[in-house]
């Protein structure tokens, strides 16, 4: 692998043998007092090293992106599993022992910087490939498909999803009026906003996402042919998410969930992998669809398009420093190597424009290539010279191309660097949109309709949450007419919900359709759909719902131990090891952060209190045995609202020996006269794990592993009646 960090090391200047200094090397004498006429008198102006320190201060912010301002970083590899010469001559796809240094950057898109991690959004999964041949910068997201169809409408799209101008409200969330305005005027977003309402919006942890580069490129081999290609990254411990109460609680009590997840998991080396899926059409089958291949809204349902997964990416190192790398970090789609082409996907065309220039503004000039995170790993020579922060000595008077002065150096490749695809194009200069982007509906419907119930009622739910926060009924009134597009149970779920009649007179499709038309002309919308309905369009895609992943390991995730004085030591040591064999990490929760002792006298020492922790950063929850352990917990309300909230977000909880009775006394079932009956209505709820006598630690925590491998058991989402 070519080593990046050596790169970066020329760049780490602080080996002054630990002596302070100015920026220009001049020892300092001291840190602590600025240069004053007497020790009670004014500074003077003459402190250079105070002025020096202060105006580097004021200029250390630098304008935030306009979006995916929030997001985490890591470094890693990528590595091709067989050559894929067939399709491309791209060498980073062709040498399976090359292992290709990458840097990959995980966003949100609508908060700023310092917004919270788990907010409703789309993530940005942006990789930068080091490759021999330059740069390769994959900039994509977590949901393979986009809100619109042509770049032009993407200023428009981000004004009105941040937060509404006059007020700056709301941080980091679309439930606002700007945001569904926007929407039921653009139709062409109504699958997009399928996938945003899911449980794809939020992410139990980035290292649980797949990746989509979203728009359609072009792998190009040797002999010149081209083929369409999308580009899919699949997470090897599955796509998983979050719970929308539980998201929003994240957002006060670990704005960094993610962040922390990954930082953490990177350090303890459980390295995230993903692997890296192609799909490919051939250029004569372009029009075979009844999608368009170009059309950014539309993915290509896995049953007609297979993803063949060719080579994995691993990602094994964190930043050294957050704003070098993570902030400096510049992704431009244009950045392409040999062997890899565009798409005319307008949406892509559009990119390709704006990256680059938002990164003169963003940092400071045409020289960005040149801070270390942007460095390719080859040699680049040019004739390009000068500018703001140019850091590279061009040595000699050759600043021009072509010359003999310098021998001709440097040397244009010809055939050998990279050439465009010569697609061939006879057209004439037009504003349209293509008649085969014009069925907005089809695809959104296929989302609903391969979702598993509860993800069903979790796009409920969100509609419910997101239109409830619409101030305008004429807004809300024009979405559910869009929605009865999508789906009739759909818009009748959350027409009620929002105050908006659909049952009786004028509430059918044709009406909808008509009014919606109607707004449409009146506001000025282009592309209007077509009524076409795709013919063969699978009824569903088993890809698209997060319920089809395999659910047989509990690697990685975190699991809490509630215990206090007395505490069954056993049970604690039984359940630790059996559940970090299977590769979670236990934490011991308790009412402070000092020794306490179990029931046999020996010392055990918690991990975190009630007070800094919650059940929402967990992914189950254990309460071992002990008398006195349980007693203590049952008077500490936390205990009790940490297993309700465990509950309540369909997590796995177990609980063993007195165990039993802290469950008993929160509210997950209700108490029953008998004490038996509450004891066996307890231990037959999904995902709950209750046993007065487990005579088999080993079978009991192999049933605890088995339901927390499930992630969420939302056969039992029964929140009308446990608090949380
Ligand atoms: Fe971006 N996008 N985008 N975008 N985008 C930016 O570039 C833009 C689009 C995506 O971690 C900006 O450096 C336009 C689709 C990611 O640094 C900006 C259009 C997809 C990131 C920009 C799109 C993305 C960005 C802001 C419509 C999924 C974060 C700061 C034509 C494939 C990269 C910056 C990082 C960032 C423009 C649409 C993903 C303004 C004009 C579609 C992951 O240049």
């Amino acid at each position: 692998m070519q080593d990046k960090n050596k790169d970066l090391d020329t760049d780490r200047r602080d080996d002054t043998n630990g002596r302070l200094t100015t920026n220009h090397g001049i020892p300092i004498s001291d840190n602590q007092n600025s240069l004053k006429a007497g020790p009670r008198g004014p500074t003077l102006l003459e402190d250079f090293v105070l002025r020096e320190k202060i105006t580097h201060f004021d200029h250390e912010r630098i304008p935030e992106r306009a979006v995916h301002a929030r997001g985490s970083a890591a470094h890693g590899y990528f590595q091709v599993y067989e050559p894929l010469a067939r399709f491309s001559k791209a060498k980073l796809f062709n040498d399976p022992a090359l292992k290709t240094p990458v840097f990959v950057r995980f966003s949100t898109v609508v908060g700023s910087r310092g917004a919270a991690d788990t907010a409703r959004d789309a993530r940005g999964f942006s990789t930068k490939f080091y490759t021999e041949d330059g740069i390769w910068d994959l900039v994509g997201n977590n949901i393979p498909v986009f809100f619109i169809q042509d770049a032009i409408k993407f200023p428009d799209l981000v004004h009105a999803l941040k937060p509404e101008p006059h007020h700056d409200m709301p941080q980091a969330a679309s439930a606002h009026d700007n945001f569904w305005d926007f929407a039921w005027l653009t139709p062409e977003s109504a699958h997009m906003l399928m996938w945003v309402m899911s449980d794809r919006a939020l992410p139990r942890s980035y290292r649980m996402m797949e990746g989509f580069g979203v728009n359609t490129f072009r792998l190009v081999n040797e002999a010149g042919k081209a083929v369409f290609v999308k580009f899919h990254w699949k997470p090897l411990l599955g796509v998983h998410g979050l719970v929308w109460d539980e998201a929003q609680k994240l957002a006060g009590k670990d704005p960094d969930f993610h962040r922390r997840d990954l930082w953490e998991n990177i350090e303890n080396g459980n390295f995230p992998e993903w692997e890296f899926g192609i799909q490919v059409i051939e250029e004569a089958d372009e029009r075979r669809f009844d999608f368009d291949p170009l059309d950014p809204t539309k993915i290509w349902p896995e049953s007609l398009v297979p993803v063949q997964r060719v080579g994995k990416l691993v990602l094994d190192r964190n930043v050294d420093n957050f704003f070098a790398e993570t902030e400096q970090v510049a992704f431009c789609p244009t950045n392409i190597v040999p062997g890899i082409d565009f798409s005319n996907d307008p949406l892509l065309q559009g990119r390709l424009f704006s990256y680059l220039d938002t990164q003169l503004s963003r940092l400071g000039g045409p020289n960005f290539h040149e801070i270390p995170i942007n460095r390719p790993t080859c040699p680049v020579a040019n004739t390009q010279r000068d500018g703001h922060k140019r850091h590279t000595v061009n040595v000699g008077p050759v600043n021009y191309q072509p010359n003999s002065r310098g021998g001709g150096c440097p040397m244009q490749s010809g055939g050998a660097g990279f050439v465009t695809y010569p697609e061939r194009i006879d057209a004439r200069k037009v504003r349209e949109r293509s008649e085969s982007f014009s069925d907005h509906f089809t695809q959104a419907t296929l989302f609903w309709n391969s979702m598993s119930a509860p993800e069903q009622d979790h796009i409920v739910d969100a509609y419910r949450f997101e239109l409830g926060k619409v101030d305008s009924k004429d807004i809300r009134e024009r979405m559910i007419d869009l929605l009865l597009h999508i789906d009739r149970g759909l818009a009748h779920r959350v027409a009620y919900s929002i105050g908006v009649a659909v049952d009786g007179p004028g509430n059918d499709l044709a009406s909808a359709r008509k009014r919606l038309q109607e707004g449409w002309a009146k506001f000025g919308t282009t592309g209007i759909p077509g009524a076409k309905v795709a013919a063969s369009t699978p009824a569903t895609a088993p890809e698209l719902s997060m319920a089809n992943n395999p659910k047989d390991s509990i690697k990685t995730r975190k699991i809490a131990f509630l215990v206090a004085e007395g505490v069954d030591g056993d049970h604690v040591d039984a359940v630790k090891a059996a559940l970090t064999k299977a590769g979670a990490t236990v934490e011991l929760i308790s009412i402070a952060l000092s020794p306490i002792k179990t029931a046999a006298g020996k010392p055990l020492q918690p991990d975190k209190t009630f007070l800094t922790m919650a059940s929402i950063m967990y992914d189950a929850v254990f309460v071992p045995g002990g008398t006195n352990s349980v007693a203590a917990l049952r008077n500490e309300g936390d205990a009790v609202h940490w297993i309700n909230e465990a509950f309540r977000h369909c997590k796995a909880i177990a609980a063993a020996a007195e165990g039993v009775d802290l469950l008993i006394a929160s509210n997950i079932t209700s108490p029953n006269k008998d004490a038996q009956q509450t004891e066996a209505a307890i231990a037959a709820l999904p995902g709950v794990v209750a046993d007065r006598k487990p005579a088999d630690r080993k079978a009991f925590a192999t049933r605890f592993i088995a339901a927390i491998a499930e992630h969420r058991h939302f056969a039992r989402q029964q929140k009308e009646r446990v608090p949380a």
